[in-house]
C-alpha cells in the first residue's frame, strides 16, 4: 500500500510503497476513505512527544473493513467503519471502571506487541495512535471498530473519530455542561468547534469563542458562538469579565495547547467555575496558578483525554445527533487533499487556513 512516512521531524513526509503484515486474530483490516487531519498529528510532526520514528502519523478515519482475523464477529468485509484510536485492552482497571480512554495495558499485553504493522523492507514502521491513518490501509483491534451508518458520508464519520469525540465529550462527558451557563472556548479549530456546537446543543446560554484569527471566530459564529474575542488584540480575561458583568465563565475550555491560555482559561472563570485542559501542552510545561485564590474560589481546573470518550457508546450517539440535524459536520470540512498533498495539508493547518481538512482517497 501507499502511506505517507514520517522519517524526521519537521521534514516532509515521504508517500511512499510500504508492506503491510496481515490482521491476526481479534483485528480488522480497513481501506480507509477519509482521514481528517488534527492537530495532534501537526504536534507529533512538529515535537518531541515521545513517538518513535519512523512513524505514519493519522488517527481520525473512516472507511470500509477489508479483511477480518480470526474470531470477528462483529464486522464483515465491505461494512463501513469509524474508527477510535488508542488501546483498549478491556481488562485493565481503567476499562472496568468504564473509563477505556484511560486504558493502561501492562507493559507485555499483546495488544502492544502488534507493533510494527507497517514495513520497508526490513525496517518496522510505526502507526500513530495505533492506527497510521495516513496511509490506503491499517488493522486495528476490532473493538477500535465502530459500525458507520450507510447515510452518513465517511468524511463525516473520520470528524466523529477525533474532532468531535474530543470536543463534544469534554462538555458532554467531562465537564457535563449545564443548561444555561456561560461556557469560553479558546482556540477555535477542528476540535474547539466541536466544543462550541457541543455548548450550544446541552444549552448553553452564552459562548464566548476566542482565536488569533478572524476566520476562525467566523467559524465559530456559524458554530453557536455568541461572542468573539480576538486574543491577537483584545485582553482575553478582561474581556470575559466585561462581558460577564464582573463575574466570570462557569465553565472555560483550553483547545489551543499552550501553559499560558490554559491560565488565561482557569483566569476567566467565576468562583467555583470549571476549567478544562483539552489540549496537549509542551512535554515538560508548567502552569502558574495562585493556590490561595484557587481555594477561596473554589475553581476547579480538569483535564480531558479524548474527551473521555468510550468509543462503543458515544459514537453511535455522536452519528445519531449528526442524523438527526443536531451536529453540523459537513459544515467542517472546508478542503480536501490526495494524500500526495499530505504536507501541504499539514501546512494549511499550521496557517489556519481550514476549519479541518481532511486526506481523501478513491
Ligand atoms: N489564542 C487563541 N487561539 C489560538 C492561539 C492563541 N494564542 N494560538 C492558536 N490559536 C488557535 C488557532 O488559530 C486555531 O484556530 C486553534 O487555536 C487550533 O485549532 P487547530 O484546528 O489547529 O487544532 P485542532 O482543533 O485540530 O486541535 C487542537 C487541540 C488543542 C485539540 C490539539 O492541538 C491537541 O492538543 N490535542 C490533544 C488532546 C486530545 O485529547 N487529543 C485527542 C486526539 S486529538
Ligand atoms: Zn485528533
Amino acid at each position: 500500500m501507499k502511506a505517507a512516512v514520517l522519517y524526521e521531524r519537521r521534514a516532509p513526509m515521504v508517500v511512499e510503497e510500504v508492506e503491510l503484515k496481515p490482521p491476526v486474530a481479534g483485528e480488522v483490516r480497513v481501506r480507509i476513505m477519509a482521514a481528517g487531519v488534527c492537530h495532534s498529528d501537526y504536534h507529533h510532526w512538529n515535537s518531541e512527544y515521545g513517538s518513535i520514528l519512523p512513524l505514519v502519523l493519522g488517527h481520525e478515519v473512516a472507511g470500509v473493513v477489508d479483511a477480518v482475523g480470526d474470531g470477528v464477529a462483529k464486522v464483515r468485509p465491505g461494512d463501513r467503519v469509524v474508527l477510535a484510536f488508542g488501546h483498549r485492552c478491556g481488562e485493565c482497571f481503567y476499562c472496568l471502571k468504564g473509563e477505556p480512554y484511560l486504558c493502561a495495558p501492562p507493559a507485555d499485553a499483546p495488544l502492544l506487541k502488534r507493533f510494527p504493522r507497517i514495513w520497508k523492507g526490513d525496517r518496522g514502521i510505526n502507526s500513530f495512535l495505533a492506527v497510521g491513518a495516513f496511509a490506503q490501509y491499517t488493522i486495528v483491534p476490532a473493538t477500535n471498530v465502530i459500525p458507520l451508518p450507510e447515510d452518513v458520508p465517511f468524511e463525516v464519520g473520520a470528524l466523529v473519530g477525533c474532532a468531535v469525540a474530543t470536543g463534544f465529550g469534554a462538555v458532554v462527558n467531562a465537564a457535563k455542561v449545564q443548561p444555561g451557563s456561560t461556557v469560553l472556548v479558546m482556540g477555535c479549530g477542528g476540535v474547539g468547534l466541536n466544543v462550541i456546537q457541543a455548548a450550544a446543543l446541552v444549552g448553553a446560554a452564552r459562548i464566548i469563542a476566542v482565536d488569533i484569527r478572524d476566520n476562525k471566530l467566523k467559524y465559530a459564529e456559524q458554530f453557536g458562538a455568541t461572542h468573539c474575542i480576538n486574543a491577537s488584540h483584545e485582553d482575553v480575561v478582561s474581556r470575559v469579565r466585561a462581558l460577564t458583568g464582573g463575574f466570570g465563565a462557569d465553565y472555560a475550555f483550553e483547545v489551543i495547547s499552550h501553559p499560558k491560555t490554559i491560565e488565561h482559561a482557569y483566569e476567566s472563570l467565576r468562583k467555583g467555575g470549571v476549567a478544562v485542559v483539552v489540549g496537549m501542552a509542551p512535554v515538560g510545561a508548567m502552569l502558574t496558578l495562585d493556590p490561595l485564590a484557587m481555594m477561596r474560589t473554589s475553581r476547579v481546573i480538569m483535564g480531558t483525554a479524548y474527551g473521555n470518550i468510550r468509543p462503543a457508546v458515544d459514537f453511535p450517539r455522536m452519528l445519531e445527533l449528526y442524523r438527526a440535524g443536531k451536529l453540523k459536520l459537513k459544515e467542517l470540512v472546508s478542503r480536501r487533499f490526495g494524500l500526495t498533498e499530505i504536507n501541504d495539508a499539514f501546512r494549511a493547518l499550521d496557517a489556519g487556513e481550514v476549519a479541518r481538512g481532511l486526506v481523501v482517497f478513491d
